[in-house]
């Protein structure tokens, strides 16, 4: 039996999709009155991730509401130093706050626990099945190993990361413990969603951009390289994003060196650039300014009309970052249909 055409994976595999396929990052959150609904109703952000009713259900409200081409998993990229045996807490208005690593010891201590995560590949398993016979792409996750290292440092974003990238600078050699760890666990962990279901998974390295240089080849390239051809080796046929946002001159050798199918790109990425120098080597996915879909209108449409002739059909539709809280819905209706509506 031949599968149903997915227009995310036709693109993902080099093929020319019936359209161009769209979803957005954080499509499911508190822009949307169904998941502020779910949230005012439950004990925390985490207690929702590790609900297979509530992760599954918030899930799908985007694909319900909007007809996304893809879901994305709900959860979140602490999940996997939680698993590790970090304590994480989301409080009210703060973000995330996780328990920090210091010195080898705390490092050497760290040990994968799967059954932890076992509530995610549940609602993996879940929407896969909700999905039966839809066109929809079922996408796992996890966090970058240096973006999530940044958490286990620094324990939140507030101070830009400055312990993080000061151990890159000063202490290579524990940051490179740390990150194996993470290389480690996420393959672990991405694995279990494939097997759960996951039919392509999406890397989120969203503070890739404070590293330059020698660093960025070796906390960002190699450990995205290495995390790619251990999964690519187990699971060849399921393909792979990479999001280094904000990697500026980093995107073509990421790109070119990681192994990953797909690069999705940030706001400032030029589209003449973008197409010339980054396209020609994968697809890409993005990059609409998330500030753009809260303002709506002339606006929104004159800006998506140029990523969508710039970029054509070897490109996914997507923001080049996550849709923010003030976001109304309606905006995000009238750009599902205009890339629906375009002509490739
Ligand atoms: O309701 C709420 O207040 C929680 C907000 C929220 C949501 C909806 C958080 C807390 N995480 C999520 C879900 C989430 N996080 C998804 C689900 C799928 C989706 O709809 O896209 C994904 C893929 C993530 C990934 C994630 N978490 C990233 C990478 C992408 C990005 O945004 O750069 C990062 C950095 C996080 C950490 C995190 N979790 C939540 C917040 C507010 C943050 C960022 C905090 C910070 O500034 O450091």
């Amino acid at each position: 039996m031949n599968r149903i055409r997915k227009p995310i994976l036709d693109v993902l595999c080099g093929q020319i999709p019936e359209h161009i396929p769209v979803w957005l990052m954080r499509q499911a959150g508190r822009f949307l009155p169904e998941y502020r609904e779910i949230r005012a109703k439950s004990k925390n952000f985490l207690n929702m991730c590790l609900t297979p009713d509530l992760a599954t259900e918030i899930t799908l409200q985007p694909v319900r509401r909007f007809d996304m081409d893809a879901a994305i998993l709900f959860s979140d990229i602490l999940i996997v130093p939680m698993a590790l045996g970090l304590s994480l807490d989301f409080r009210e208005g703060e973000g995330p706050v996780l328990q920090t690593v210091s010195d080898q010891a705390s490092i050497s201590v760290l040990e994968y626990n799967s059954e932890k995560a076992a509530p995610v590949f549940e609602t993996v398993r879940r929407v896969k099945q909700s999905l039966s016979g839809m066109p929809t792409t079922l996408i796992g996750f996890c966090g970058a190993p240096w973006t999530v290292a940044c958490y286990m440092i620094d324990g939140n974003s507030k101070n830009d990361f400055a312990a993080a990238r000061a151990w890159a600078a000063n202490e290579p050699g524990k940051l490179d413990t740390l990150i194996e760890k993470l290389i480690d666990a996420s393959e672990t962990y991405l694995a279990a969603q494939i097997e759960a279901g996951a039919e392509a998974l999406q890397i989120f390295d969203s503070w890739a951009g404070s590293l330059k240089g020698e660093d960025f080849a070796h906390f960002i390239i190699a450990p995205t390289r290495k995390l790619v051809s251990r999964l690519k080796k187990k699971y060849p046929e399921i393909p792979i994003i990479g999001f280094p946002r904000e990697a500026g001159d980093g995107y073509r050798p990421y790109i070119e060196q990681t192994g990953v199918d797909a690069l999705s790109i940030d706001p400032s990425v030029a589209l003449d650039y973008a197409k010339r120098e980054l396209q020609t080597v994968k697809p890409l996915q993005g990059n609409l300014d998330p500030e753009l879909l809260v303002r709506g209108g002339e606006g929104m449409k004159r800006a998506a009309a140029c990523i969508l002739d710039a970029l054509g059909p070897r490109h996914i539709f997507n923001l080049g970052h996550g849709v923010v809280p003030q976001t109304p819905v309606e905006n995000v209706s009238a750009l599902v249909e205009q890339v629906r509506n375009f002509r490739i």
